[in-house]
């Protein structure tokens, strides 16, 4: 694997990354002609090259006509002073009446490293609330959880993307990754070149299941079965790697005894893959090395922990762990999605994974920050139950990174809690539908402005670098809690010279821990080309490949856990007879804050489709391009119609893309996983509510 840097004889420009998912294609920015060029970037060696079409079109979102260029409060253009001094005073007088717990932040996995950081101490030192938490929740929460829990420790990939050519047999479950990280198709093809085979578990027959030699069309909220299922038949036919078991794992024997009840006759019933591509499945597993990936079809359950713990069971089982080609792992979704879960927005962690309810993590992160341990507060709300508490225990919010009015599930409900705030702030670059609510709006800088870290999805620590100035008037997220600071009475904690110096704390406050950056400095970044956490030292090469010797437990085990199969917060039943599940077009990115103002993909895909079955369209009467109402017990939608033989007649998919009345959170279910507090985006129950011929459709 090359980590290489560029050399000189490169064409010009600003090497940096995408600012959108995971993946974070190295890009070079090309300044010297009128118009900003954005090319991949040949020496970063995850993309090798390759964009999809968000990664080349981003350029747009720089100079773009909509744009916030002031700040705004109440809707109004206002200076920055002003705009400061109204965040401050709120806060201030919200907490003197309310207590301090009465205010929250809201962040995000867009955020790098740098500002991430400095989100969780404003928090717990600026206004010392214990409700910080961010959009990742509902992005990869199950799979941490999961991965803490079966390795101790949560990397999504503990391998580099270009392992993945070296599998025999790759298992891709719930994702739908040519479409959400188009240019890794680049190592799908090469592992098939090298005579591997691919599997996919998927209700919808997307792109990637069409490329695959195997595809399990299973039933929305049916991979916990599943799972256990392939395990049954892996013990059935002695496929068993029991060396591995006994040498590298631990609690084996409750997981056999809790498997036999998924014989395939049942698996069958529950999840609707027939016995035969079981039995397939299962022997081509067995056939190493085979790796298995996750995405949010999987983890955004109510029971998505449960789910991908029972997913690393197989892999454990098979001994498919720690070697090269192998493993499981889970395909991460925004741009610091990795980062942006280890260094401290989130309501129970500090820097670096340390917990917030651990004495000795207190004690360290206090020392880091010069603070006394006991002056901070415990562990805070998850990010759907903090918003569900706005207007009643929580009553300011400041948002900085997400569109929460489009993206969480029972967005009518949400959107009637940021409503009934006394106070909102938002810091973004665009007015979203969560900034029209706002009471003071922060412009702020973008991707191509700014310097910064981000981990990607292998856990590769990469440079964000500046590549043109920003326009006059607006500020980084860093100045903004900088400068709210200084009015909270504690500018000196938030003084940094540069984003560099603020990645030098954040070493120090994850020095020891399980997610050590001590030994990663931007030099090393732009001499390596990227470093993989963990890296406890300068002199420590950093870590491409986790679990070849141990795990992170304390005994160095894995270990296994018997899960089982349970019903969604919401089955269909007579009233609400069909599956509706949600997801993404490649063409836009989230809640489409960013991508519906780009005027090529808004081109592309101008709206939300609903995707149906033709057998299902014809018992309604429907035909392609017809509005349909979509009803759930919580709202309703009009969709126009698409049909497509590519998904089960018993299912509904729409992309939550768009906000106000076409968005697909206002019909989504918000049953909670107990462990990691993830909302089931991935199942609810529905019904099809009313049809309107239509040849043309509505704008967005
Ligand atoms: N183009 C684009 N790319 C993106 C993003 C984007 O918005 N647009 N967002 C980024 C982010 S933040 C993320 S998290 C990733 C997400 O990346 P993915 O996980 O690939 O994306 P999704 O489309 O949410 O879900 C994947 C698949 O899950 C399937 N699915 C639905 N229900 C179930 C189920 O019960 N079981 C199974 N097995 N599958 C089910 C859907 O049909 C869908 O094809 O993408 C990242 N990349
Ligand atoms: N139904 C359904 N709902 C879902 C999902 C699903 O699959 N189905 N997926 C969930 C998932 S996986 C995710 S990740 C969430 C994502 O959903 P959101 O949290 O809404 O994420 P984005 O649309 O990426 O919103 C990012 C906002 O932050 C701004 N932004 C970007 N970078 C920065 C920055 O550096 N600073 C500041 N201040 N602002 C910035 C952008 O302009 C944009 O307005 O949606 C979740 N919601
Ligand atoms: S959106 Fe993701 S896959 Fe597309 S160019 Fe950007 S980083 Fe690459
Ligand atoms: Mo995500």
């Amino acid at each position: 694997m090359s980590l290489a840097l560029p050399q000189l004889d490169s064409p010009p420009g600003t090497r940096t990354h995408c600012p959108y998912c995971a993946f974070q294609c190295g890009t070079v920015l090309d300044t010297t002609g009128d118009a900003l060029q954005i090319r991949g970037d040949e020496t970063f060696p995850v993309n090798a090259g390759q964009l999809c079409v968000k990664g080349w079109t981003a350029g747009e979102l720089l100079n773009h006509p909509n744009r916030l260029l002031t700040p705004l409060v109440r809707g109004k253009p206002a200076s920055w002073d002003a705009a400061l001094a109204e965040i401050a005073d709120a806060f201030r007088r919200i907490q003197q009446e309310h207590g301090r717990d009465a205010v929250g932040l809201f962040g995000s996995g867009a955020l790098t490293n740098e500002k991430a950081y400095l989100l969780g101490k404003f928090a717990r030192v600026a206004l010392k609330t214990p409700h910080v938490d961010y959009n990742g929740r509902y992005c990869m929460s199950s799979a941490a959880a999961a991965g803490n829990r079966a390795f101790g420790i949560d990397r999504g990939l503990p391998f580099p993307v270009s392992d993945i050519a070296l599998s025999r047999t790759l298992f891709v479950v719930g994702s739908n990754p040519f479409d959400t990280l188009p240019p890794i198709a680049q190592w799908f093809e090469k592992q098939k070149a090298s005579g591997g085979r691919q599997i996919v578990a998927d209700p919808r027959r997307t792109p990637t299941a069409r490329a695959a030699d195997l595809h399990l069309q299973l039933t929305p909220g049916s991979d916990l079965a599943l799972a256990n299922g392939l395990l049954f038949v892996v013990i059935e036919e002695r496929l068993l790697d029991a060396t591995f078991i006994r040498e590298r794992t631990t609690g084996f024997d409750a997981v056999r005894r809790a498997v036999l009840q998924y014989y395939p006759a049942r698996v069958e019933q529950l999840t609707g893959v027939p016995e035969s591509q079981l039995r397939l499945a299962a022997r081509w597993l067995a056939d190493g090395p085979s790796m298995i990936l996750t995405g949010r079809g999987p983890e955004q359950q109510s029971k998505g922990v449960d789910t991908v713990l029972a997913f690393i069971n197989l892999a454990l089982a098979l001994g498919q762990v720690g070697k090269v080609g192998a493993g499981y792992g889970c395909l991460t979704g925004q741009g610091n999605g990795q980062g942006g879960r280890e260094h401290g927005q989130k309501a129970d962690q500090l820097p670096g994974y340390r917990l917030i309810e651990v004495d000795a993590d207190r004690e360290h992160v206090a020392r880091v920050w010069g603070v006394e341990p006991a002056s901070l507060p415990r562990k805070g709300r998850s990010a759907y139950e903090l918003l569900d508490s706005l207007g009643t225990s929580i009553r300011g919010l400041l948002v900085m990174g997400s569109n929460v009015a489009v993206a969480s599930p029972h967005a009518g409900r949400i959107i009637d809690r940021l409503k009934s705030l006394d106070f909102l702030a938002v810091c973004d670059a665009f007015v979203n539908e969560t900034a029209e609510l706002a009471d003071v709006v922060l412009p702020v800088t973008q991707w191509a402005e700014e310097d910064g870290t981000m981990t990607n999805l292998e856990g590769r620590v990469i440079r964000r670098r500046q590549a043109v100035e920003p326009p006059p008037g607006v500020k980084s997220d860093i100045d903004v809690l900088h400068e709210l600071a200084e009015r909270l009475g504690c500018g000196e904690k938030f003084t940094f010279a540069s984003s560099e110096a603020v990645f030098d704390e954040l070493r120090r406050a994850t020095a020891g821990a399980v997610a050590d950056y001590s030994g990663i400095t931007y030099d090393r970044i732009d001499r390596e080309g990227g470093v993989f956490w963990p890296c406890p030292s300068e002199g420590h090469r950093g870590t491409p490949r986790l679990f070849a010797e141990r795990f992170h437990n304390a005994d160095g085990r894995a270990k296994f856990h018997a899960v089982e199969h349970r019903a969604a917060g919401e089955e269909p039943d007579a009233e609400f007879p069909l599956y509706f599940t949600t997801g993404r077009y490649q063409e836009h990115y989230n809640s489409g804050a960013q991508t519906r103002q780009v005027t090529r993909l808004i081109g592309a895909k101008p709206v939300p489709r609903v995707q149906m079955h033709p057998e299902l369209a014809s018992r309604f009467g429907v035909d392609a391009g017809w509005l349909m109402t979509v009803e759930s017990r919580r709202g309703r939608v009009e969709f126009s119609a698409e049909l497509s033989h590519g998904i089960r007649p018993d299912t509904l998919f729409a992309p939550f893309h768009w906000g106000g009345r076409h968005a697909a959170n206002l019909l989504t279910n918000p049953a909670l996983d107990p462990t990691s507090r993830m909302p089931e985006f991935k199942l609810a129950a529905v019904r099809i509510a009313g049809v309107r011929e239509r040849a043309t459709e509505a704008g967005a």
